[in-house]
């Protein structure tokens, strides 16, 4: 299995050294963000990691290999390419045997950062269960990948083009903990607000370190949301949003838009429809979630120790 795996330079060598490391997927570049924002984005979420004292892992597949960190020229490429696949944990087989260029959704992106040791992972936002999954059963394999893969993922909570009460639910009875940052409620990406609580809100490291080691010493095997919300001057209207949101759902209806296809068409209209701005929110978002995230890694090595 480890023959699968191709560490970047600098990612083997904090492994030698004990340093904490950040797994960052890669479908955000590739089917998440338009190009040349894309890369950017990616560079400078590297970079924040680096400057909270950890060390970024991209993940990404290519030619056979799970790379675990990029060089500049492998993020340059995974941005630009336009036919990279959109990797979740059903595709990977596929990817791998036949050596294409694969961008890891959260659900892979846990799955290689498990294979490789590393307990924290940084995104935007979950995948969740789509509006309306009760006739579509449009379903993120996202949900199954935090009910069984031991990783916490730090992000923005999920988008409102999702059904926020059903993916909580769906949640809670694969047992997953959802834990919230700086308030009480369940941030929905765009905005800070979601009309819905998280599970329990745990401000610091240091306890959501304390939370996640005890789960997992305890065997209580499966992942962590870690919901941290939008920064407050890079927060868009909820009406705004929701006005937005239900035009692209209608549009994907209309256009038959099906299956993994769903959410990055959602995503490219929404932005489209904000003049750009929520691509805005959206860096910002990450970036913020970059910061927890590296100082969570920094919190949960301390805990082995
Ligand atoms: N939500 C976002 N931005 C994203 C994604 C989700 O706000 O880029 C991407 C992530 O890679 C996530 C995937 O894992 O979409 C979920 O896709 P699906 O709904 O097809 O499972
Ligand atoms: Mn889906």
């Amino acid at each position: 299995m480890q023959s699968y795996l191709v560490f970047s330079e600098e990612v083997r060598a904090a492994r030698v050294a004990g340093k904490p490391v950040v797994a960052l997927e890669s479908t955000i570049i590739s089917h998440g963000m338009p190009y040349p924002q894309n890369v950017q984005t990616a560079r400078e979420v590297e970079a924040i990691i680096r400057e909270h004292g950890a060390v970024p892992a991209t993940i990404a597949i290519m030619n056979g290999k799970i790379h675990i960190g990029l060089s500049d020229a492998e993020l340059e490429l995974l941005g630009q390419s336009a036919d990279a696949l959109k990797v979740s944990r059903r595709d990977l087989p596929y990817v791998i045997s036949s050596k294409k260029l694969g961008a890891t959704t959260v659900a892979a992106t846990m799955i290689c950062a498990e294979l490789a040791g590393i307990a924290v992972f940084v995104t935007g936002g979950i995948g969740g269960v789509h509006r309306g999954a009760e006739t579509s059963f449009d379903i993120s394999a996202d949900l199954q990948e935090l009910a069984r893969t031991s990783v916490a993922v730090v992000c923005a909570g999920a988008k409102s083009i999702l059904d926020l009460g059903l993916t909580l639910e769906y949640l809670e009875t694969h047992g997953v903990p959802v834990i919230s940052v700086g308030q009480a409620e369940f941030p929905a990406f765009f905005t800070r607000d979601s009309g819905f609580r998280a599970d329990f809100q745990l401000d610091s490291a240091t306890e959501q370190a304390d939370f996640i080691a005890t789960k997992w010493t305890l065997g209580l095997r499966g992942g962590v949301v870690i919901a941290n919300p939008v920064p407050v001057a890079d927060a868009m209207p909820r009406a705004e949003i929701e006005g937005i949101t239900q035009q692209a759902l209608q549009e994907a209806a209309q256009q038959g838009v099906s299956g993994k296809a769903v959410t990055p068409f959602l995503l490219a209209r929404i932005k489209e429809l904000t003049g750009g701005r929520s691509l805005v929110s959206n860096i910002a978002l990450v970036k913020n979630n970059a910061k927890v995230g590296a100082q969570l890694a920094h919190a949960l090595a301390a805990h082995k120790k």
